[in-house]
């Protein structure tokens, strides 16, 4: 089996590249070319890829890679991913992640292959935005998002992925191609982006850490502790992503974990898994990371995906958490030679 990964040198890409390495795949990944490296996540694997330049925005190099390498399956991972940056560059998040969809499927109509060839898309929980549904729970109704939630995107990046949704559907009932979406709630790791929330908290934890705590050092500076997410680890989603694509029929998918956080919770288990209770003194609240519009709420029911695939997450909310504190406290040590003699 071949498979392409658009999206390759992000989060979900380095662990999906392993995941599809693991199971036999021949691996190709589409890399930008930038001036500066981002093969950080996958370096350790790249022996066993290949890799081919291209961007996704780019209609020729899309199409040209997808006719070369013969893929059976392709993975949209590329996006401009970032919710608050796609409020200050909302032409490019539309470009990238919107436009660079209609791209892939648009190459995988004229390949010639058409029939040959799986998709699956990255969209994302964002898209429901400010909508839920309420369920009766034991002491009081529950709120959760499920497939048949209507969308109401909050974001010009919730809006973009909810256009690359509907293409996706719309090239699938048209054409016949195998197209599927997951609809994923936030996945993070010890590999996460450092811009967004919980990889901010707990690459400052590490670096507060190897500081030795340091009363001067500066604060954790962060926007709404309120918003509530359904956090689950990137490990298990992408497994997700395979199953889907593995199923004789193209679908969409919820993949969540039916739990939710608010950011504030989040550091309570952070903080604590460093022996700090009271962690409130060492955060400073910056409207600079409050967003124009907010998503409050996200908690996914991923019953769908549980009947149909059998997927379910192993990891928890606490051992996520863990990790990615260990990690970040393990990397700022190695970075400081002083420490490590200690
Ligand atoms: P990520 O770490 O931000 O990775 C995004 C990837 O897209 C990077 O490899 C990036 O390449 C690539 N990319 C950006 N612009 C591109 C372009 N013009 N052409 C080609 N590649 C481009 O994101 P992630 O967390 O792994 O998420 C993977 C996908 O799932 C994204 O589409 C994201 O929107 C979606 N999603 C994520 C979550 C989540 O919680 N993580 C939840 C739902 C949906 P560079 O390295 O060159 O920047
Ligand atoms: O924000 C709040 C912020 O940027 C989470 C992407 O992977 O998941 C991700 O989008 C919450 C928001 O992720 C800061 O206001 C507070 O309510 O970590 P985030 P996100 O916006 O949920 C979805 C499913 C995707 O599809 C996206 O690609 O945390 N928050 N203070 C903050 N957020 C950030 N980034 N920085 C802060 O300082």
């Amino acid at each position: 089996m071949r498979a392409i990964i658009f999206g390759i040198t992000g989060q979900d890409g380095s662990y999906l590249a392993e995941l599809l390495l693991k199971k036999g795949y021949e691996v190709v990944g589409i890399t930008r070319r930038v001036s500066v490296p981002t093969l950080n996540r996958i370096n350790h694997i790249l022996p066993k890829i290949k890799i081919v330049e291209g961007d996704i925005t780019d209609a020729f190099s899309v199409s040209n890679v997808i006719k070369e390498e013969e893929p059976d399956e392709i993975y949209n991972l590329a996006a401009q991913s970032h919710v608050g940056t796609s409020f200050k560059q909302p032409s490019l998040t539309w470009d990238v992640t919107a436009g660079g969809v209609l791209n892939i499927l648009e190459a995988i109509r004229y390949s010639g292959r058409k029939d040959d060839i799986k998709f699956y898309q990255a969209s994302s929980s964002e898209m429901f935005g400010k909508n839920y549904n309420l369920r009766e729970g034991f002491a009081e109704m529950i709120k959760y998002q499920d497939e048949k939630t209507p969308f109401m995107p909050q974001s010009p990046y919730a809006i973009a992925k909810l256009a690359a949704h509907h293409l996706v559907r719309n090239y699938r009932d048209s054409y016949g191609i195998f197209a599927c979406s997951g609809i994923l709630f936030n996945h993070e790791s010890e590999r996460r982006g450092e811009k967004f929330v919980t990889r901010k908290i707990t690459k400052w934890i590490g670096e507060f850490v190897a500081s030795g705590m340091n009363k001067e050092f500066p604060a954790l500076r962060l926007g709404n502790l309120d918003a509530k997410r359904d956090w689950g680890h990137a490990e298990d989603y992408v497994r997700g992503m395979w199953e889907m694509v593995q199923h004789e029929m193209p679908n969409d998918y919820v993949v969540a974990t039916g739990e939710t956080y608010s950011v504030r919770q989040f550091l309570d288990i952070a903080f604590k898994h460093v022996g700090i209770d009271d962690w409130q003194h060492l955060v400073v609240i910056d409207p600079e990371f409050y967003r124009p519009a907010e998503v409050d709420y996200l908690l996914g029911i991923p019953a769908k995906a549980k009947r149909v695939l059998g997927w379910e997450p192993h990891i928890s909310f606490e051992q996520l958490v863990e990790r990615m504190v260990d990690s970040d406290v393990e990397t700022a040590r190695l970075q400081r030679p002083d420490l490590q003699r200690v």
